[in-house]
């Protein structure tokens, strides 16, 4: 892959397709993604290349290479033809960048997946974090203001990606009437995105939803998420390559769902004649203590030989239970998650060892150091 431009090779926008949005003869529509390269980007856009949409995504730069959870679905753009997914180096960060691809691309819709998700993260970086969750958001919400205004594309959908830490600290189940009351930097960042979003629906008649989004993992959960750092333990110390994991809070409570699953909810929501804002939820709660239970169990190992608590992994301030109440998305777009708890589980201990298994390959030949994790 070239080095120097993302891997897409439309990074310079010159090489758009002939017809006049940038749209070749098959493709149905077009996507804008930022966050591409996160868990829920990865599952959006296989979704909805699935789908025949040309995806368009926003990476930022990175010293190291940062697509290893859509490299599967790169096609070289030198086969442009067959190339549905195009990448460009852009950042929440910098207005300039969004409203140019914008221009650009000319989506039909666009995703707003891009954060710093870590909610122990936001209590380290606050001031960051709130410039790339809450005005990040805003940012990218005016350049798709005036991008409508200046071509006339009032037909342009716009998805925010909304969480259930804005509800924090308010007692389950959560619905979307529920009041927020954000816990950490990041939730509070994401309420603020969340009222940009119906602010801008509301004033400029933009086509603009809130997913109101409950914890969704897989194999591809960033690895000091809980569930990912959970399973990747599993893994190591079934192989023999680890034997201790330190964990903080175990009694806090979430409700966890597949990534998979949740893209979905979010395409659906772009699909209405009117936008809204919909909780997606499995309404099914657990405690970090009962994954740890399920996670050890299924490898015949007990959670209580190799968990340690380390106080640095609690947090200032904690929000205690998540459950949510998403009868709304059920009723209104007919969504329902696929994967249950223990099938989630389950999936992401299994591949979480074969990936031990692999790193033992490399630990064995001396290529890598097992304290060191890729
Ligand atoms: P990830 O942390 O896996 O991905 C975040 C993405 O945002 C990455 O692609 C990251 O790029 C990108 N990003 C970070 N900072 C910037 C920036 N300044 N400019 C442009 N891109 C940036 O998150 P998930 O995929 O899990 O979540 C997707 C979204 O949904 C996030 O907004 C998250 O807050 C929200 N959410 C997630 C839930 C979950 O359970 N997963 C639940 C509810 C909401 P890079 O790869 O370079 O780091
Ligand atoms: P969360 O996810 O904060 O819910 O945010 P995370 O997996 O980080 O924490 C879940 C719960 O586990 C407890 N916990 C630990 N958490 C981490 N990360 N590491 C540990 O060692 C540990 N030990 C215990 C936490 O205290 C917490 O109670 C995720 C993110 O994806 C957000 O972006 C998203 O908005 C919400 O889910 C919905």
């Amino acid at each position: 892959a070239d080095s120097e431009a993302p891997r897409s090779g439309s990074g310079s926008g010159t090489d758009r397709p002939a017809a006049a949005n940038g749209l070749s003869e098959r493709v149905l529509k077009v996507a804008l993604i930022t966050g591409i390269t996160g868990q829920d980007g990865s599952y959006l856009t296989e979704f909805l290349v699935g789908k025949g949409y040309e995806v368009h995504g926003l990476i930022r730069r990175s010293s190291n290479f940062n697509t290893q959870r859509i490299d599967h679905i790169y096609i070289d753009p030198h086969n442009a033809n067959k190339a549905r997914m195009k990448l460009h180096y852009a950042d929440l960060s910098d207005a300039s960048s969004l409203r140019r691809w914008l221009d650009t691309i000319q989506p039909d819709e666009v995703y707003n997946l891009a954060a710093q998700s870590h909610v122990a993260v936001s209590f380290e970086i606050p001031d960051y974090t709130a410039d790339v969750v809450a005005t990040g958001a805003l940012r990218l919400l005016e350049a798709v203001r005036s991008h409508v205004f200046a071509t006339g594309r009032s037909h342009i959908r716009y998805y925010q990606a909304g969480s259930s830490e804005m509800f924090g600290s308010t007692p389950p189940p959560q619905s979307e009437t529920s009041p927020f009351h954000p816990r950490s930097p990041y939730a509070a960042s994401k309420c603020a995105a969340h009222w940009y979003t119906v602010n801008y629906r509301e004033a400029y008649g933009l086509f603009a939803c809130n997913g109101i989004l409950f914890n969704h993992e897989s194999p591809r959960r960033g690895e000091n998420f809980v569930t990912r750092k959970i399973t990747r333990a599993v893994g190591r110390i079934k192989i023999g390559l680890q034997s201790k994991l330190f964990l903080g809070n175990l009694q806090a409570s979430r409700d966890w769902g597949f990534a998979g699953d949740y893209v979905e909810a979010m395409w659906m929501m772009l699909q209405q004649e009117k936008a809204d804002d919909y909780v997606v939820a499995t309404e099914e709660s657990h405690t970090v203590e009962e994954f740890l239970e399920v996670a050890f169990g299924y490898v015949g190992l007990k959670w209580q030989d190799h968990v340690v608590i380390d106080k640095k992994y609690l947090r200032p301030a904690e929000v205690d239970n998540l459950k949510g109440d998403s009868s709304k998305a059920r009723k209104v777009l007919g969504w329902k998650p696929k994967v249950g708890f223990q099938q989630l589980v389950k999936m992401m201990v299994d591949e979480d060892v074969e990936l031990a298994k692999r790193e033992k390959v490399l630990v064995d030949a001396g290529y890598m150091n097992a304290q060191q994790q890729p």
